[in-house]
């Protein structure tokens, strides 16, 4: 299996290139640091999506240290770079929360496109490697073509998915789900949502209902609501996440396609707005392609050296 560190820098690749490539020479060679290059840092770092506050958080920090002398090289100044957005990505967090003793009930929510299904079924087999037992849930009951993509992800992790024919309650199919998890004892149940955006209340109350229903059989279910956002849409994905955030009880973040954009740095902008952490990054559309996001992988795969 290939390292997480070299998944994390393939998948974020085009970010480390923009970054690199924006901020042109002034990562390398020998000239001063004066307005001029800070400036065009910040329009590089700003460029690459970190938003205006974390830019000016580094920009800052990288003059106040070459004021005093304490940076010489370049890699001092990425080393400034990576400790700041370590930093900021880490604000959130909290070790990881699973229950090892019984059901852990996943529910995935977000709008179209933004990579529901795919998670699920990337965590399916995340987990599955891991050695715990897994149960998909289709509750995309919308379209057909919806259940059988989580079929096809549950034969590719080799887990079990409750479905229902198309149409059929997304609220009986999560009941069923449940209910089935907890008879067989399994580890984690996952389940896929509809993220159509016509009605986005009746979308809204579809998924009140389901948390509802989950909790008459297992009260202190769902444990948590992921929302995937799709880094690739750039401010645009806060935007449209913001509806889910005041209605959904989102508990953290699956950030997509960070491979298809180069604006990973969004990541750092979403925590900044959202202050809510980042559990999974997806990077590619392999099964393993979905990492739990690590803060500090994540700057080193932006800031190496190599990228400079
Ligand atoms: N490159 C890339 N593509 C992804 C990633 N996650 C999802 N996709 C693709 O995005 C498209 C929409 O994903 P899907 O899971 O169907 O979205 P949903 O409508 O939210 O369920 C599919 O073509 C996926 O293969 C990712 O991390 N990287
Ligand atoms: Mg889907």
């Amino acid at each position: 299996m290939k390292s997480i560190f070299s998944v994390f820098q393939r998948g974020l690749q085009k970010t480390a290139t923009s970054i690199s490539r924006s901020l042109g020479g002034i990562f390398t060679g020998t000239a001063a640091w004066n307005d001029e290059t800070y400036e065009k840092l910040k329009e590089g770092l700003i460029g690459a999506d970190f938003g205006l506050a974390a830019s000016t958080k580094i920009v800052n920090d990288i003059k106040d240290r070459y004021s005093r002398g304490i940076i010489k090289t370049t890699d001092d100044i990425m080393e400034i770079a990576r400790t700041d957005i370590t930093a900021i990505l880490n604000k959130n967090r909290k070790d990881p929360f699973y229950k090892t003793d019984s059901l852990n009930v996943i529910l995935i929510v977000g709008v179209n496109g933004s990579g529901k299904t795919t998670s699920a079924g990337k965590l399916a087999y995340l987990w599955k490697n891991d050695g715990k037992t897994v149960l998909l849930a289709a509750c995309d009951t919308f379209r057909a073509a919806a259940v059988e993509q989580l079929k096809l992800w549950g034969d590719r992790a080799k887990c079990n998915v409750i479905s229902s024919t198309s149409g059929a309650d997304p609220s009986s199919v999560a009941f069923d789900a449940v209910q089935s998890g907890l008879a067989k004892k399994y580890d984690f149940l996952i389940l896929d949502t509809a993220g159509r955006q016509h009605t986005r209340k009746g979308l809204m109350d579809e998924l009140s209902k389901m948390t509802r229903v989950i909790g008459k059989v297992y009260p202190e279910a769902p444990h948590h609501v992921w929302l995937t956002i799709d880094a690739s849409m750039g401010a645009n994905a806060l935007v449209q996440a913001k509806e889910f955030l005041s209605t959904s009880g989102v508990t953290g973040l699956i950030l997509t396609k960070l491979d298809g954009t180069g604006k990973g740095g969004i990541v750092v902008a979403i925590e900044e707005e959202f202050h809510l952490p980042v559990i999974f990054a997806g990077l590619g559309e392999q099964p393993e392609d979905l990492q739990p996001f690590d803060p500090e992988m994540f700057a080193n795969a932006l800031f190496s050296k190599k990228t400079a």
